[in-house]
């Protein structure tokens, strides 16, 4: 198999080069961040340390940690390291509620995350041959923007579609052989549902790989998009708060998704304690910008729970990689008492044969939780009987079941009646916080 990399001597450096690397750079960022930005000196001075005590990546443990409710705290301009004379980009999270992260970027910044996505954009196969049409949101959104300069970068012919229109989204694909295609997972099985209506097969398809992030999916989600658009399909991972896209991605083994992890230092800690959990540990994952000039985080708390692991890969790259994660720990449900990720209900969908069009609805009725689970038929599913559906509807229950702990009721739902994501999937109602 030929070995493609975009930065070969990074991506396959020996694990000790990589960790002088990475010493090197913490030492130089986290003098940079006490000097230039007085938030974070501020919580060192608290903690008791000084820049001369970080002295590798063996001292990480020693600085203090940032979280969301710091960058809300520090919102517009607390958190910035650089002037803004040298700032030439924002780019902003999709938060819904409270005030929106906002991260700033000196040119080399945007250099360096454009590197991140042409890593990823090569290690699922791409080349100056490719037809790269990226439908993933422009703007303020990290999304299209990263991925558009990782395309640039490896010299594929770009597509900026942008979300949405998804008439248009197949007619420049197919027209103009797109050959990758990068989006949300759930916008892609979209994209592949509405080929498939419009009678295209797998093989009629021009993709032959996508790259797939933003939001969390299974592997179950994988295997279905796969089938239906017949390509490989790639996870890739990121945040706006650290770059947007292209923190992590994965390589042709799809065991996980190497970290750039000279650029991003990764660590898993206890979400309660804060305490360094070992390699193969399942925590929250933390990162330290080792690179980042205008908004360089130092130990920021993403809330994502997943695993890290050095197993050896087959593709070659030695970068750390990171389990899928199952989300965010902010995501996670807890139903009378059991804690529930979505991605586990999706799992037990998918396995049953059933589409990734679903919506859970969690309530609070007599003092009990209640779960119900609203899953779309395909149009073959819904010739069945009221009788057969009520069978199947028990059959599903069960499977969630088993999987939770927990009892759910499940609703099997005529066709298209459940709406569609063009960009992250809203895929849960908590109508409990409604009372709260
Ligand atoms: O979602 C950046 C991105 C764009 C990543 C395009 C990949 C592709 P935010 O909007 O700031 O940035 O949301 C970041 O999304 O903390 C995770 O909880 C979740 N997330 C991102 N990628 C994945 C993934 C972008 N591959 C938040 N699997 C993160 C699971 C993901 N969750």
């Amino acid at each position: 198999m030929v070995q493609n990399y975009y930065q070969k001597e990074i991506e396959t450096m020996s694990v000790e080069e990589m960790k002088k690397l990475q010493s090197e750079k913490l030492k130089k960022q986290v003098k940079h961040v006490y000097e230039n930005v007085p938030y974070y000196k501020n919580l060192m001075d608290e903690k008791g340390v000084k820049p001369e005590d970080v002295n590798g990546i063996e001292d990480l443990h020693k600085l203090p940690f940032l979280t969301k409710a710091d960058l809300r705290d520090a919102y517009p301009y607390g958190l910035l390291a650089k002037p803004l004379e040298d700032c030439v980009r924002i780019q902003s999270t999709s938060g819904t509620t409270g005030r929106r992260v906002v991260a700033f970027y000196t040119q080399k910044d945007v250099d360096l995350w454009e590197d991140c996505c042409a890593r990823a954009i090569v290690a699922a196969g791409g080349s100056n041959k490719d037809v790269c049409q990226i439908a993933y949101g422009y703007g303020l959104f990290t999304g299209g923007p990263g991925l558009n300069g990782g395309s640039h970068k490896v010299g594929c012919l770009t597509l900026p579609m942008s979300s949405g229109n998804t008439e248009r989204q197949i007619q420049f694909m197919t027209d103009l052989s797109a050959t990758i295609l990068c989006c949300t997972p759930s916008y892609a099985a979209y994209i592949g549902e509405t080929l498939k209506e419009q009678g295209y097969k797998p093989e009629d398809i021009p993709l032959k790989a996508g790259i797939f992030g933003a939001e969390p999916w299974t592997e179950e989600m994988r295997r279905s998009i796969e089938e239906t658009l017949g390509i490989k399909a790639y996870d890739i991972y990121g945040l706006t708060e650290t770059s947007g896209p292209g923190v992590a991605f994965e390589c042709s083994e799809q065991t996980g998704m190497h970290i750039n992890e000279d650029h991003f230092l990764a660590e898993i800690i206890d979400p309660d304690t804060g305490e360094v959990l070992p390699e193969g540990t399942k925590g929250e994952l933390v990162f330290t910008a080792l690179d980042k000039e205008a908004f360089p985080l130092l130990r920021y708390r993403t809330r994502d729970i997943c695993v890290l692991s050095r197993k050896k890969c087959s593709c070659g790259r030695t970068l750390i990689k990171m389990a899928k994660p199952m989300g965010r720990s902010d995501d996670m449900l807890i139903i009378r008492g059991v804690n529930v990720f979505p991605s586990q209900i999706e799992t037990v969908l998918l396995e049953q044969g059933y589409t990734p069009n679903y919506r859970i609805e969690v309530d609070r009725a007599n003092n009990n939780d209640t779960l119900d689970v609203y899953v779309e038929l395909t149009s073959d599913q819904f010739s069945d009987t009221v009788k057969d559906i009520a069978i199947k509807e028990k059959e599903l229950a069960s499977a969630v079941k088993t999987m939770l702990g927990i009892n759910p009721k499940m609703h099997l739902v005529p066709p298209k009646s459940i709406a569609r994501s063009e960009g992250k999937a809203v895929r849960v109602v908590d109508k409990r916080k409604l009372h709260d």
